[in-house]
């Protein structure tokens, strides 16, 4: 009997921090515990200080470095680009990779605004017509139990959705000595909290309910406006250096918006970096005419589910451990009952579009799909700065 080893997919990936690391790991991972269509090889890191990108080629397991994104995407053993930079440079390297036949993975928020983002859309869509596929990267559709809360909306468990609670509370700004980072130059980043951390609600909110938002009303606040400049860091905040000298904070703080959902349902939302002791609880419920779930991702491997159609007497809400092999991802990893950690969502991410890629079908989350919550982005910060109230989308 002979057996013929995938096709190689060689990944070339720009950017070797937080997202990066995260990124290298998903790519080296996914093939060891999914059988993939495709095999992904960490061909080319780019990053431009050589030293730099080079130790970290050499602590990630990458085969060759280059300091020039634009070098990587001419290389003809690349096949894929990864893009892990700040928004700012998402929408000049997603076109031209897309334009040079490179298949592409975005972080998330897709751009700094709408318009780079219907660019970008715009050359996916172009690019698809050749065989070249392009999805942005909102992990946390991945994360086992959010997939099952999709798929209990799916099966109609929630009847007709009524309500979406959407909060991502985190609380490493609270300190007021954590130092400046790209995250809090409206530059870079394009917004705050609400781009950061929000994009992922809205995204998950949309994905579970199956429904989009058609119009907001939101409110932003800045509580710290300048921060030292550098200092040591610990995780994405730390505590600023006392001589190092000021910077401007140009981003939100914090981001609360109401929302109206196609189809009836309405929806709270709320991103913050300054909600105390909450360190990365980004919380959904959902209640629907038949049933409610629940999702914390401090508790990531459990959603709570209410059945609405079971005796009132014994119908309760109810915790289902996300770990067995019949819940979504979870077969491919540990014995039942032992769990998944952040990092999961990323590598069952990249197993979704190495399969999306080889059956030649548009990867979900599309770039069309993150254009629509960068859509809800700028209506909501078009209601706050212009203190302009509802904003349709
Ligand atoms: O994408 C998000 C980041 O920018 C992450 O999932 C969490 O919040 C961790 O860092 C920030």
């Amino acid at each position: 009997m002979t057996s013929t080893s995938p096709a190689a997919l060689r990944v070339g990936m720009v950017g070797y921090a937080f997202m990066g690391a995260m990124h290298s790991h998903a790519w080296r991972t996914a093939p060891r515990f999914f059988d993939l269509p495709l095999q992904p090889e960490l061909a080319v890191l780019a990053g431009r200080d050589a030293a730099a990108v080079k130790t970290a080629a050499d602590t990630f397991g990458w085969r060759d470095t280059e300091t020039d994104w634009r070098a990587l995407i001419e290389r003809d053993d690349v096949d894929l680009i990864d893009i892990c930079t700040p928004g700012n440079t998402h929408a000049e390297i997603a076109i031209a990779a897309l334009e040079a036949g490179k298949h592409v993975l975005c972080e998330k928020p897709l751009a700094n605004s709408v318009e780079e983002a219907e660019r970008m859309t715009a050359a996916a869509r172009e690019a698809e017509a050749r065989g070249v596929f392009a999805m942005c990267g909102f992990s946390y559709r991945r994360t086992p139990a959010l997939t099952l809360a999709r798929r209990l909306v799916e099966q109609g468990r929630l009847g007709t959705v009524r309500h979406v609670r959407a909060q991502y509370l985190q609380d490493w700004l609270s300190d007021e000595t954590s130092p400046m980072t790209w995250r809090l130059d409206r530059e870079k980043s394009g917004s705050g909290a609400l781009g950061d951390i929000g994009a992922h609600s809205i995204d998950a909110a949309q994905y579970v309910t199956g429904l989009q938002i058609s119009g907001v009303s939101g409110l932003l606040n800045t509580f710290v406006h300048e921060r030292p400049l550098s200092g040591a860091r610990s995780g994405l905040g730390g505590s600023g250096a006392a001589d190092s000298g000021m910077g401007q904070v140009t981003v939100d703080d914090a981001a609360i918006f109401s929302a109206r959902f196609d189809g009836g349902a309405i929806g709270a939302f709320e991103a913050t970096r300054f909600a105390l002791g909450r360190k990365n609880s980004m919380r959904l419920e959902v209640n629907g005419t038949l049933g409610s779930l629940a999702f914390d991702f401090e508790h990531m491997n459990s959603l709570e589910f209410y059945d609405g159609t079971q005796p009132q007497e014994t119908a309760g809400f109810s915790t289902i451990n996300v770990t067995e092999p019949v819940h979504p991802y979870t077969g491919n990893w540990w014995p039942a009952g032992h769990g998944l950690g952040y990092e999961h969502g990323f590598t069952h991410q990249v197993v979704d579009l190495v399969q999306a890629i080889a059956d030649a079908r548009t990867p979900s989350p599309s770039f069309e799909d993150a254009l629509q919550v960068q859509k809800v982005l700028r209506a909501v910060e078009r209601s706050s700065a212009e203190d302009a109230g509802w904003q349709h989308v």
